[in-house]
């Protein structure tokens, strides 16, 4: 499906009113929640750090931006996640040490949550003891993301640090700068580039 020019727009310029407004006009006119995700609000993240690439705009402005994101996602996640139904599996996910970005992170999440799996959601920044105790509570997955190449070496270091505890997880890898190349290197069980893929992967190591 074609992006949702207002939608787009409104996540772009950081408009939180005019991004709830347009998500809830998008789903009145029976546009899929996935068009919505990938079409209009993750295209319009992409398009403002582009900008931010070739220094065109400033933190400030991607920060505004993703607060829209936040805010049209929150219409969005009643739909994605069922309530009362007997969790499939347990899943941690948190974004790496010296790492804040957590939209796609919070997107995985949601779709897990809306795949039935019970997700303890780590936040942002986590630690690696943050982690080792989430699989003590009883994960049975554990979901890495990291969006700064500098925060990738972390994913190692966890995926290290739960094999040396003697824990016997599989570790799922995502964010935009991390690929199958670099899942297979640091011994990860999985990757995926997207929200939809995450669930994939979880059921294919559960399984
Ligand atoms: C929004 C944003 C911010 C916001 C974050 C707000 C928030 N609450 O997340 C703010 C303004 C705070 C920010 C700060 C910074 N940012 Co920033 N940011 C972005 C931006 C524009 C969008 C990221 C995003 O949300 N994308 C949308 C989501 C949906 O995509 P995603 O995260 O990739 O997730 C998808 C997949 O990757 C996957 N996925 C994600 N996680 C996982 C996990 C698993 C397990 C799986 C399977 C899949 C999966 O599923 C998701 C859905 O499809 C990107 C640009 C870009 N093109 O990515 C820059 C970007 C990531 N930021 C960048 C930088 C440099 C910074 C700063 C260092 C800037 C600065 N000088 O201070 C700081 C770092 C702060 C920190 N310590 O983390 C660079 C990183 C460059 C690099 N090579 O490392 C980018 C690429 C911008 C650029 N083009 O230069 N940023």
């Amino acid at each position: 499906m074609a992006r949702n020019e207002a939608l787009f727009q409104a996540v772009y310029t950081g408009d939180r009113d005019a991004a709830r407004e347009a998500v809830q006009a998008a789903l009145d006119n029976g546009e899929s929640v996935e068009s919505i995700m990938n079409d209009s609000l993750i295209a319009a993240m992409r398009h403002i750090g582009s900008y931010f690439e070739c220094g065109e705009a400033f933190i400030s402005e991607m920060l505004i931006a993703a607060r829209a994101m936040d805010t049209a996602l929150q219409v969005i996640e009643p739909l994605l996640v069922k309530s009362g139904v007997e969790p499939k599996g347990r899943v941690c996910i948190g974004t790496v040490q010296g790492d804040l970005h957590d939209i796609g992170k919070n997107l995985v999440a949601m779709m897990l949550k809306g795949a039935g799996y019970q997700v303890d959601d780590l936040g942002v920044d986590c630690s690696l003891e943050t982690y080792v105790s989430a699989v003590e509570r009883g994960a049975q997955v554990v979901c890495l993301s990291a969006l700064l190449t500098t925060t990738m070496p972390a994913m190692q270091d966890v995926v290290a640090q739960l094999k040396q505890a003697g824990f016997d997880v599989p570790v799922i890898v995502g964010g935009a700068p991390i690929t199958q190349e670099y899942a297979d290197q640091i011994g990860a069980s999985g990757f995926s580039s997207t929200a939809s893929g995450a669930v994939s992967v979880v059921e294919r190591c559960l399984s």
